[in-house]
């Protein structure tokens, strides 16, 4: 996976790759990432990237030109042009609140790709053509606005990166939230007596089915009161097993979700 990332502060990412978490991916060469600066792609001496919204309104958007320039350096010449070449045109994807979801799903897909173009914005967004010629997936990571596209791209990288490094590593993705549709159970270490606070006593047994039904009970008891709504969408889906289906009737008539 190639991550290709333009912004206004390629500092940003560059000190995500260079500090973090690097593991084995980059280091075998199956992840690598370029940063291109959109400031240096501006028409003028003063490096404008940016212009008063056409209609008024609060603000200032970012101009399609730079950001046209920027893209074709790398080859990308927009949907509605001829391909330069015969290779496919790497997936632009534009950070943005109004974009479709971020989901464990999604990343999936997007670790499957060859590269990953990702356009950060500022301002008060970017003008519309850019979007429509070149972007071919708007992607949230959350309903709420940042103050530019870098600190989602990032997110975004993390999300695709790890299932890249799981493919080498393989840990243990099946267990972690989201998988099975339900968030994750508590988790201990030592010591035994935190405080006044004790480990589950089930957890110290050894009794190791006594202990899967625990957490399956945990995990279903903190989905309905965090996130009832993944827990319709598993029984919509027919996610859940018999056993998961039943915890659920139990817990509902008890009270709560
Ligand atoms: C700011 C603003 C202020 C007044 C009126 C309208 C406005 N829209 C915006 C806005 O959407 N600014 C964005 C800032 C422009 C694109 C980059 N920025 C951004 C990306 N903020 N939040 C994101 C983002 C990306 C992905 N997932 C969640 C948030």
């Amino acid at each position: 996976m190639i991550y290709t990332v333009l912004s206004l502060f390629p500092e940003l990412i560059h000190a995500f790759f260079s500090l973090s978490i690097l593991g084995k991916a980059v280091h075998q060469g199956m992840v690598g990432y370029r940063s291109v600066n959109i400031r240096d792609f501006a028409g003028d001496k003063h490096k404008t990237c940016d212009d008063a919204p056409y209609g008024g309104g609060p603000g200032m958007l970012m101009m399609a030109e730079p950001i046209g320039r920027a893209l074709a350096s790398l080859g990308i010449c927009g949907k509605r042009a001829e391909p330069a070449a015969e290779e496919p045109q790497a997936r632009v994807i534009y950070l943005s609140p109004s974009g479709r979801p971020l989901t464990q799903e999604l990343a999936k897909e997007l670790a499957a790709e060859p590269e990953l173009i990702l356009l950060c914005g500022r301002y008060e967004g970017m003008d519309q053509r850019i979007i429509d010629r070149y972007v071919d997936d708007e992607i949230s990571i959350g309903d709420y606005v940042l103050s530019s596209g870098e600190a989602a791209a990032l997110v975004l990288i993390d999300a695709t990166y790890r299932l890249i490094e799981a493919v080498i590593s393989p840990a243990s993705l099946e267990e972690e939230s989201f998988s099975g549709g339900l968030l994750e159970y508590p988790q201990y270490t030592r010591p035994e007596i935190y405080g006044n606070l004790k480990v589950p006593e089930v957890l110290l047994s050894g009794h190791h089915e006594n202990i899967r039904r625990w957490r399956l009970r945990k995990r279903i008891e903190k989905t309905l009161a965090l996130r009832p709504d993944l827990i319709l969408q598993g029984e919509e889906t027919g996610l859940f097993d018999r056993e998961t289906r039943t915890i659920i009737a139990e817990l509902r008539k008890s009270g709560g979700g």
